[in-house]
């Protein structure tokens, strides 16, 4: 019996290993086309109605420059963005205005993110802390959708080239002063994290939100899954991943 069980395990385990390889999903990223109608969209929820401590991240991979590039936005309330390569972002606090730090070149893959805590919002290029600017207070939310790679304003201040793994949190993950390592996984989604594409479907027009809020985007305008060369892993296993719950289970096996 203890050998028939052995032979089941290796069965099993030799399964999931097939499995778990047949599954090596591609990377996947959104191409924009810089066009004034490429985007991702999701409407407006409670949860994106941020107002206090603010992260927006992303990997991009600019094609041109212009003067304004979005990479996320929500309108009226927050916002960043490459301007003329630069990266910059607004947030609806004490002022509603363009301001930031640090260099982000064209056709290589780049870390961006902003920080706000309600005093100040920083910028942050490839884990280096570049800029801040004063702005007091809470941010005001809005009814507006959320975008990445388009605003509704300005003649859409359209993003060219490619974006990859966006996240937006309710809380400030970095800080002024202080560079942090660039990830080299995908993130995994947190209590803080509101908006967490991985943009790996591939095909379709879905983006879906792995948050727990469930801001799905929708793919417009003609904006379409390419293959990601963003120089990150898979997300780590999580305990609840179905793999190590399946794994647990078999070792407990007798
Ligand atoms: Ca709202
Ligand atoms: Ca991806």
């Amino acid at each position: 019996m203890k050998s028939l069980s052995l032979l089941i395990n290796c069965v099993i385990v030799l399964a999931l290993t097939v499995n778990h390889d047949s599954m090596a999903i591609d990377n996947f990223a959104i191409e924009f086309k810089g066009d004034g109608k490429t985007r991702v969209i999701a409407p407006d929820s409670d949860s994106l109605d941020i107002t206090g401590n603010l992260t927006m991240e992303a990997w991009v991979f600019p094609t041109a420059t212009s003067g304004s590039a979005i990479i996320v936005n929500k309108e009226n309330s927050w916002e960043c963005a490459l301007q003329s390569n630069i990266l910059k972002a607004a947030i609806k606090a004490a002022e509603w205005a363009w301001h930031g730090g640090g260099e982000v070149p064209l056709n290589k893959w780049t870390f961006v993110a902003v920080t706000f805590d309600k005093k100040e919002h920083h910028t942050f290029v490839n884990g280096k802390y570049e800029a801040s600017r004063a702005n007091q207070g809470k941010i005001q939310p809005t009814d507006e959708a959320f975008h990445v790679g388009w605003r509704p304003c300005c003649n859409n201040e359209p993003f060219t080239g490619i974006i990859d793994e966006v996240r937006i949190s309710n809380v400030s993950r970095y800080q002024k002063n202080k560079n942090f390592a660039v990830p080299n996984r995908e993130f995994t989604p947190d209590g803080n994290t509101i908006v967490l594409y991985h943009f790996n479907e591939g095909k379709g027009q879905k983006a879906k939100d792995t948050s727990k809020f469930k801001n799905d985007g929708e793919l417009d305008g003609g904006a379409k899954f390419v293959k990601s060369k963003a120089p990150i892993k898979f997300a780590a296993v999580e305990p609840e991943d179905k793999l190590t719950t399946m794994w647990a289970q078999i070792k407990a096996y007798p």
